[in-house]
């Protein structure tokens, strides 16, 4: 299990440049800075088509740029060249966004998993294709407005509920899964820190609120991530060797209510489909309770 690492345990040393063409507020940047930050010198990045090359340069030894769908695939080939040639303490870390990993790359990654492949797998999480104009992913959550599922007489935003994928990883029985926050850094950094040595295939999707997908101000994005985790809609977990661990357990989840109605996204819902979000979010969170301490699955 991991443990919360306040932030001025970090070196002073900056893996990605300070200048970068992400959107003002984006939450995306503040996890690849801190990916970088925490693995350190000996990692190869990957990264697909995504968000995620605006988020900065790097002074780490590569940084590879991939199809969509071959994340899983090519961060296998890295991993075990790297073992071959006995450079295995290089971290092999991909930083791909929710698109590239719960749908276009899912297939490659649960391929990794399957196999316990030797790399760590973070998703910056912004809930939509941002790159490409804001397209609805598995990962969106039900009602949010995006491109793809806009608001109309036919259309009430997204039908679907969001893909579990940290527990569906986790039922790979690979070594490591957890959830992050950009809100919560220190639990975060811990998170990688555990991760980082542990051999065989890690995984950790992290909250990234993106101001211009969810349209909030700019300044809000860490607000916004925290209200996600205090309201239950994005629970802090890990899942190490098949035991479920709650990294947080507010004594009372935040409504929901005013959460989504901080989003743009969500702006139009009714009260009947805030209930509707609650009731699920309620469910998950009594699921997660009661899993707290014991097996996933
Ligand atoms: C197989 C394939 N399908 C679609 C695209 C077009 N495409 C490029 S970037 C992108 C959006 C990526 O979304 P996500 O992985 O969530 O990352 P984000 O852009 O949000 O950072 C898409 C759909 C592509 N490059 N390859
Ligand atoms: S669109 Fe969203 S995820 Fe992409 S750079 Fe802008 S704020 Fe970040």
């Amino acid at each position: 299990m991991s443990k919360p690492i306040p932030l001025n345990k970090l070196d002073d040393v900056e893996f990605i440049t300070p200048a970068n063409s992400a959107c003002q507020g984006c939450a995306g940047s503040i996890v690849a800075r801190i990916v970088a930050k925490v693995i350190g010198k000996d990692m190869v990045r990957q990264e697909v088509a995504c968000c995620g090359p605006a988020f900065g340069n790097i002074n780490q030894p590569a940084f590879y740029g991939e199809i969509f769908e071959g994340a899983g695939a090519m961060m296998t080939g890295f991993a075990r060249a790297f073992k071959r040639t006995e450079r295995d303490d290089i971290r092999v870390v991909g930083i791909v966004g929710d698109g590239g990993t719960t749908d276009i790359g899912f297939q490659g990654l649960s391929a990794a998993a399957e196999r316990d492949e030797d790399f760590l797998w973070v998703c910056y999480d912004n809930e939509a294709y941002m790159n490409t104009g804001g397209q609805r992913s598995s990962a969106t959550t039900k009602y949010a407005t995006t491109t793809t599922t806009p608001l109309g007489e036919f259309s009430r935003g997204k039908k679907e509920q969001k893909k579990p994928l940290p527990l569906l990883v986790a039922m790979h029985r690979v070594p490591y899964t957890a959830t992050a926050s950009v809100a919560y850094p220190e639990d975060f950094i811990g998170k990688l820190s555990y991760a980082k040595p542990v051999k065989g295939f890690r995984f950790i999707q992290v909250s990234a609120p993106c101001p211009t997908g969810w349209r909030f101000d700019p300044r809000y994005s860490v607000k916004v991530a925290k209200d996600m985790v205090l309201s239950g809609l994005w629970p802090l977990y890990e899942v190490t060797e098949g035991t479920l661990k709650l990294s947080l357990k507010p004594k009372e989840l935040k409504p929901v209510k005013d959460v989504l109605r901080s989003q743009g996204r969500f702006r139009h819902i009714t009260d009947d489909e805030v209930d509707d979000i609650q009731g699920w979010v309620d469910e998950n969170w009594a699921r997660l309770l009661e899993k707290d301490g014991g097996p996933v699955f």
